[in-house]
């Protein structure tokens, strides 16, 4: 018996003596799909502009050397990634990461122009999800795409809508999951508006005429991505959390929310009880905010418990797809994903390894004393032993193990870019 397995099993009994079964944990957790983002692998450049520069909408700060430059780059660091991240995900390309010869736009790309990602995808067993890329543009005009009031320039990121749906739609039905398109509108100002009501009807009308085709949604399903406020949308962002609420409730879309794209001291995790009553599904960016800013790497922190829990303990996953949203170019990026994703899937093994049925049944006798004894208590339990088990029986490195990898890659791969 490895050193991991014997230390798991003395984690084990701990955990039945609280009636939680560690075995049944590690079953639910190899069932979590994570939507891996692509973007934090070249700080959401992309390969359609050859520069690649942000020139609005979002940003990424930062030169730590490596970064990819071209897909196939892109794709060696994504299998180191997935490499060392226990189980079988799912990688979430944005529009602007083409792979072809051919110069096309982003009302022109069509399923071809990405079929080496799909080829990749099948190799490797991930399944694909999408974003349509309503930025980094010269038609992101004057702070606006669907919102705004220049039908040419609506008319474009329209005919890009349709596209992306296209291109999901392929991507579901070649790899046999469900491509998760992901719409998220920078839209906004950087100073009081006088009119807020007419840019959310025109983003309405344009959204409606994205997805007036029906298309199966074996294939796929659309998310809407609000935000509160960004780089030079500082006082008003078109697309807020009311309008995408309001609209894929209307709509039968999923709502997808970005854990930073909130006020500083809003908590995604408690929207998500509220929305998994009255939605069609939940998409989430599982990010961290920092002050007035988002798209930090994942860390262990409460709130990322907080999510963990609250999808576990009422049985939310089912209809929840998650995805990672973060692009730090400080660091080495591959590590950013290796830690964002592990975290991620940590947060929920910590969830898993709960006794929930018997702190709801604490909770209902009004027994809020045990109730805060055992979560409390619950803390200090071993769960990295489970984790590191976990990893072991999914052939990933345990611990540290991993980052040796990235620090022999960085030096034998990225540092040589
Ligand atoms: C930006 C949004 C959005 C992007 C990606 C690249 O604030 O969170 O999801 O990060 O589309
Ligand atoms: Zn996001």
């Amino acid at each position: 018996m490895s050193k991991v397995e014997q230390r798991y099993q003395a984690a084990k009994e701990r955990y039945a003596a609280i009636g939680v079964d560690t075995d049944h944990a590690l079953e639910k957790l190899k069932g979590v799909k994570i939507s891996v983002h692509c973007w934090q692998g070249d700080d959401v450049k992309g390969f359609m502009n050859p520069d690649g520069e942000l020139t609005g909408g979002i940003m990424a700060t930062g030169n730590y050397p490596g970064a990819a430059r071209t897909p196939k780059e892109l794709r060696a660091d994504l299998e180191k990634a997935f490499s060392l991240i226990p189980g079988k995900h799912k990688l979430n390309l944005h529009a602007i990461y083409v792979d072809t010869d051919e110069k096309v736009d982003l009302n022109e790309i069509e399923p071809k122009h990405f079929a080496p990602w799909v080829e990749w995808a099948r190799e490797q067993g991930l399944g694909l999800d999408f974003n349509p890329t309503f930025f980094s543009h010269p038609m992101f005009k004057d702070n606006y795409t669907l919102a705004s009031p220049d039908k040419e320039v609506r008319d474009f990121w329209v005919e890009h809508g349709k596209r992306t749906r296209k291109i999901a739609e392929y991507f579901g039905r070649e790899l046999g999951q469900t491509s998760i398109n992901n719409f998220w509108v920078p839209d906004g100002m950087k100073d009081n508006p006088i009119d807020r009501f007419t840019p959310r009807k025109r983003l309405m009308e344009a959204l409606d005429e994205i997805f007036a085709e029906k298309l199966d949604e074996k294939y796929t399903r659309e998310a809407v991505e609000s935000k509160l406020f960004g780089l030079g949308a500082e006082a008003y962002t078109v697309g807020s959390h009311e309008f995408y609420m309001g609209y894929g409730i209307t709509r039968g879309k999923l709502i997808c929310l970005d854990a930073g794209h909130f006020h500083p001291t809003e908590m995604i995790s408690g929207k998500l009880s509220s929305l998994a009553l009255f939605g069609k599904g939940m998409m989430l960016h599982v990010s961290r905010p920092v002050r007035w800013d988002s798209d930090h790497v994942v860390l262990m922190d409460d709130e990322l418990v907080e999510i963990g829990r609250e999808l576990v303990r009422n049985d939310l996953l089912p209809h929840t797809h998650i995805g990672l949203d973060f692009f730090d170019a400080t660091i080495n990026r591959v590590a950013a994903w290796v830690v964002g994703t592990r975290n991620t899937q940590k947060a929920f093994l910590k969830a898993f390894l709960e006794p929930t049925a018997e702190l709801k049944k604490l909770e209902l006798e009004n027994d809020f004393t045990s109730r805060m004894v055992i979560t409390e208590e619950l803390k200090d339990f071993p769960y990295s032993d489970v984790w590191n088990y976990f990893c072991e029986i999914n052939s990933v490195p345990v611990g540290f193990d991993w980052f040796k990898e990235v620090k022999s890659y960085e030096k034998n791969v990225l540092l040589k870019r």
